[in-house]
């Protein structure tokens, strides 16, 4: 029976690929294949003869770790998941209540005492940034070389800029500072035009999509919320989150109950 293995570049996560044999029942072929998989990453030769097969055989095999813990908002998690669901992963999500919170037990085990809290099979991880590039590492998108990583850190850095502009509006200066933060969002999301309107690809950097692409797509939602014309002036910008749109998975994710029931932010405003 042939078996197969793909190491993925970027990360220390190892999939198993295997073709199933037409008389294995889903449970023989889920426990062959995890015994094969151990067996191979004890086995040098078979690590060497890697060779990748279809992409869709991985899901039967693979039970994706993923737990977002977090507020029943889209707030933070909002990129983290469009990207999952993007990349064809599932994730459990643990939501938490106010009230909850507030008793302090969860929030004393959260390194920063804060949400979201992330767990990949036993690491666990908070800092939302921090979590996007993980998941930007496990599903290669993080670029196709170092210099496109860099690029991607800073245009993600660039993207935590304007959301953070956009926290102190909705948390602190709604009613007061609205029609200012309107005039001024030009300014902001000029600097992105300018690099996706020299990106043929129509990414940010390079030419496939990367964690940062998700992070500025969910932003922009939320802007287009606040201001529907804000992308009026920026044919790039607008281009890039029509295409974003546009993926399969993404449209699909956009239109279900699970995106759709979350408020934006935990105050209602939006
Ligand atoms: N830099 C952090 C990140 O990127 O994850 C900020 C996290 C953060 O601000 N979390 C807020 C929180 O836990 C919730 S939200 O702003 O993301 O909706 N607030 C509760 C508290 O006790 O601080």
């Amino acid at each position: 029976m042939p078996c197969y293995c793909m190491l993925l570049p970027h990360s220390r996560q190892t999939l198993y690929l295997r073709q199933r044999d037409s008389s294995e029942t889903d449970g023989d072929y889920k426990l062959l294949s995890c015994a094969l998989f151990l067996q191979s990453l004890a086995d040098d030769s078979c690590r060497s003869s890697c060779c990748v097969l279809n992409a869709d055989l991985v899901l039967p095999t693979l039970n994706m770790p993923y737990t977002i813990t977090y507020f029943a908002v889209r707030g933070r998690c909002g990129a983290m998941k469009i990207m999952l669901t993007d990349q064809d992963q599932e994730w459990k999500e643990v939501e938490i209540s106010f009230d909850d919170w507030m008793k302090g037990d969860l929030k004393a085990t959260c390194v920063f005492g804060q949400l979201p809290k992330f767990q990949d099979g036993d690491l666990e991880l908070v800092q939302s940034n921090a979590i996007l590039r993980h998941l930007g590492r496990n599903h290669g998108a993080y670029g196709s070389n170092d210099k496109e990583a860099s690029q991607i850190d800073m245009m993600n850095d660039g993207v935590e800029d304007l959301r953070l502009k956009y926290v102190k509006l909705i948390y602190q200066e709604y009613d007061t500072g609205k029609d200012k933060y309107i005039q001024e969002l030009s300014d902001h999301l000029s600097k992105f035009e300018a690099v996706l309107a020299k990106n043929k690809a129509g990414f940010l950097v390079g030419n496939k999509v990367s964690f940062a692409d998700y992070n500025l797509f969910d932003i922009l939602l939320n802007h287009q919320v606040l201001c529907p014309t804000c992308l009026d002036k920026f044919p790039a910008l607008k281009a890039f989150s029509a295409m974003m749109s546009a993926r399969p998975k993404i449209k699909a994710f956009l239109d279900s109950d699970a995106w759709k029931k979350l408020p934006i932010n935990g105050n209602g405003k939006q």
